[in-house]
């Protein structure tokens, strides 16, 4: 096998039961019961049920009809989506502090990629832990997650200590892991090909690998090479970010106009050490300094250079803005100065994780 296994560290986390949570949270007289969000109207589907309504078998996805006939004390409550978003758009917050790799696949779940992370701790089972506990906290509600070195397996974890639970699967687990899973459980493998695969003799992950990616391909047709490859822990799908951050900044602007260099100097400092504050608290170093100069009249000019290497350090910001501020003389006074550093390390993630040591 030629392909290499990236170290990755990824977080697949999923909200327990979500909309029926949410609505138990809000509206105490629904705690311990049986409730199923949807599926009131006529010919409705239940969307969520909380634990108590699965125990007499609802789940979503079945009509209302057979979720009263199955449990005939189960109460429907309408849906409220702009609650579900606004919890949604928390736990995104809370996700962001620890990565900006954060990939949403649907309002109460995401994958996140904290290989290297803003805490920078090194464990990612350690930081599962410690944002379930600031879901709870922070939000009122018990989330579950799954751990490992991508996206597959972390996703197909997340189910197995569920409710308020979480699995790692470390990378020398990964490959045992996914040879006993039963095939239903591969994530991208639905009802139809659960069926195929059990026709062709294939009910594991075991009989899965056992077979040759020509019989896949012939079988599966463009899915069958990823089948061949999932099995074998090869999945390297990035978690696309819905945000990266692109630049950092910090500027000030002046109760009095500044004229002399001397002065301007001087507040540069101070606005180069909030800005090397904020880089190390991130993990974010950049090689693109811009000074940015409003001056009184309102007119604006931005001068850049840029470094062969990445910098976070001020004594090596302030080098470089010093060098823009005395390039050109100032066109008048000046109300605002800003330092801003682009060309971040976070849009070259693919370069620094290789060869991390594991700690998971
Ligand atoms: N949802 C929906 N229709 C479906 C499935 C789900 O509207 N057919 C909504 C309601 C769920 C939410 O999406 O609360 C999240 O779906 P999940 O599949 O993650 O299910 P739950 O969060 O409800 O339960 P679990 O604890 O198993 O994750
Ligand atoms: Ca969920
Ligand atoms: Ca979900």
């Amino acid at each position: 096998m030629s392909e290499t296994i990236p170290n990755r560290k990824i977080i697949h986390i999923d909200m327990d039961a979500f909309f029926a949570s949410v609505e138990q949270m809000d509206n105490p007289a629904l705690r311990g019961k049986p409730i199923a969000v949807g599926g009131a109207e006529n010919r409705g589907v239940v969307a969520a049920a909380s634990y108590e309504a699965r125990k007499f078998g609802v789940r979503s996805a079945i009509s209302g009809v057979l979720a009263k006939k199955n449990c005939p004390d189960i109460i429907f409550v309408r849906p409220r989506f702009d609650r579900y978003k606004e919890i949604s758009n928390k736990i995104q917050k809370i996700f962001h502090e620890y990565t900006d790799l954060v990939e949403p696949l649907s309002l109460d779940e995401a994958y996140l990629d904290v290989t290297i992370n803003k805490k920078g701790n090194p464990s990612a089972t350690l930081l599962a832990q410690e944002i379930r506990l600031r879901i709870l906290n922070e939000v009122g509600l018990t989330a579950s997650a799954g751990i490992s070195v991508n996206k597959f397996v972390a996703k197909i974890a997340s189910d197995f200590n569920k409710p308020n639970g979480q699995k790692t699967v470390n990378p020398d687990e990964v490959i045992p892991f996914l040879e006993v899973l039963p095939i239903r459980k591969f994530y991208g493998v639905g009802k139809v090909t659960t069926e195929k695969m059990y026709q062709l003799g294939i009910f594991s992950g075991l009989e899965l690998k056992s077979k040759s990616l020509e019989f896949l391909e012939k079988h599966f047709g463009k899915s069958g090479n990823f089948y061949y490859n999932v099995v074998r822990g090869i999945h390297n799908s990035e978690v696309k970010s819905d945000r990266i951050t692109k630049s950092v900044a910090a500027e000030h602007t002046f109760d009095v106009n500044l004229s002399s260099e001397i002065f301007m100097l001087e507040q540069l400092d101070n606005i180069a050490t909030s800005l090397e504050k904020r880089l190390k608290k991130d993990h974010i170093a950049g090689k693109t300094i811009t000074l940015k100069i409003k001056y009184s009249d309102f007119t604006q000019q931005t001068r850049s250079k840029t470094l062969a290497y990445f910098i976070s350090d001020k004594g090596l910001i302030l080098e470089t803005v010093k060098e823009l501020l005395f390039q050109e003389r100032m066109k008048d006074s000046v109300r605002l100065l800003g330092i801003s550093l682009s060309n971040l390390n976070t849009e070259e993630k693919k370069t620094v994780v290789v060869q991390l040591k594991f700690a998971f």
